[in-house]
């Protein structure tokens, strides 16, 4: 007979499953087995059909800033057509030193080629929306991005934010890539202002209604690593979703993945290196009184090399009141979204909501409260 010790007492429920397993690029990319919480479900996975390319207007942005009348014209124009269809845009001659774009590019190579353990110093904290964040690090268990990210945060009115964020949280020998992503997100904030101007001025509310209305912006800057994956025909770099903030300024390195979904298909955007890919977010699309769109993109991951991108989301500041110019409401465009602002939005989408392409109208309901049958 067996004697079993009081501690070994017969436990009728299953055992707990096993943690996660940690997103270790260096691991996971010679994978051929992959966990099954990256592998998208039949319908969602990428398709090969998905390579066309979707046609965005390259907008010359210092034709426009030039002041010439009929350069700008034709940038308000070009715009105001691609907003009001899907929301996508590139910008070339944009005033970004190519100096500064190799400069950014450089660091997320060298900060994600550290170890796990070096980069869990800046670990993203359960609830927050900044720090190094792998897959495994949010709330959700199925469809996991197969990528890395590391999040700060920006304000012009928070002159050092940048480079304080990197010096904090990673330690003083960061302190260059606290200078460098400093400078970039302070030419994101005056470009994503310049864009601003043509915006307003394609949706008729003149050159300084949105500029003015973004000035303080309190705006979140992502690096985005895709390690390489052995089977990207069953995985997404990043899943399909619509941008909650108002204006993103892409810059993708020369690997390309990036898809956008429209006219109930799915084409690619090709990198460029001298342009930004722009598009629409649900802030701004409210903000436009829903003509501008907010469309759903993603990214797709391969087999071979990693790819990187650096994303500057353009956010208002957190208590400002999201609501559209009176010029862009009247009885034929009557309010489409209710009043809200970036923080209630932000919240939405951090605790309850897992951003999709309905995030706006699920949100406008939360805000509302239940409605009355
Ligand atoms: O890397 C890309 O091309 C897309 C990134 C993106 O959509 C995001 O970071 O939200």
């Amino acid at each position: 007979m067996v004697c079993r010790t009081p501690d070994a007492k017969e436990d009728e429920s299953p055992p707990p499953p096993p943690p996660p397993p940690e997103f270790d690029a260096t691991v996971l990319s010679q994978q051929r087995d992959i966990p099954a919480q990256f592998i998208w479900p039949e319908g969602e996975k990428p398709t090969e059909d998905a390579c066309e390319e979707l046609p965005v207007p390259l907008i010359d942005l210092a034709g426009f800033l030039s002041g010439q009348p009929e350069s700008a014209a034709e940038v308000v124009r070009l715009v105001g057509e691609a907003c009001s269809s899907h929301g996508f845009f590139q910008v070339i001659n944009h005033g970004i030193s190519s100096q500064l774009l190799t400069d950014a590019h450089r660091s997320v190579e060298s900060f994600f080629s550290m170890s796990l353990q070096e980069k869990q110093r800046a670990q993203r904290k359960p609830g927050e929306s900044c720090g190094y964040a792998s897959s495994f690090t949010g709330r959700f268990s199925s469809k996991l991005p197969w990528k890395e990210t590391l999040s700060f945060r920006f304000s012009p009115n928070l002159s050092t934010v940048v480079f304080e964020y990197f010096a904090n949280t990673l330690g003083e020998e960061f302190r260059h890539f606290g200078e460098v992503y400093q400078d970039y997100c302070e030419a994101m904030s005056k470009l994503s202002l310049e864009i601003m101007e043509v915006l307003g001025m394609s949706l008729g509310v003149g050159k300084a209604h949105f500029r003015d209305f973004f000035h303080g912006n309190e705006s979140i800057m992502r690096l985005n690593y895709y390690p390489p994956c052995q089977k990207p025909e069953l995985t997404l770099g990043t899943g399909p979703h619509c941008d909650p903030t108002s204006l993103t300024i892409l810059h993708q390195d020369d690997v390309g993945g990036l898809q956008v979904f429209t006219d109930g298909r799915w084409r690619t955007i090709r990198p460029k290196t001298d342009a930004f890919v722009v598009n629409i977010g649900d802030t701004f699309m409210a903000l436009s009184n829903g003509r501008y769109k907010s469309c759903l993109h993603r990214a797709v991951v391969n087999r071979e090399v990693p790819r990187k991108s650096l994303a500057f989301f353009l956010c208002p500041e957190m208590e400002k009141v999201v609501r559209p110019p009176n010029g862009l409401v009247d009885s034929d465009h009557p309010r489409v979204y209710p009043d809200f602002t970036w923080s209630a939005l932000l919240e939405f989408t951090q605790k309850h909501y897992r951003a999709d392409m309905k995030t706006l109208d699920a949100f406008s309901q939360w805000i509302q409260g239940p409605v009355a049958i």
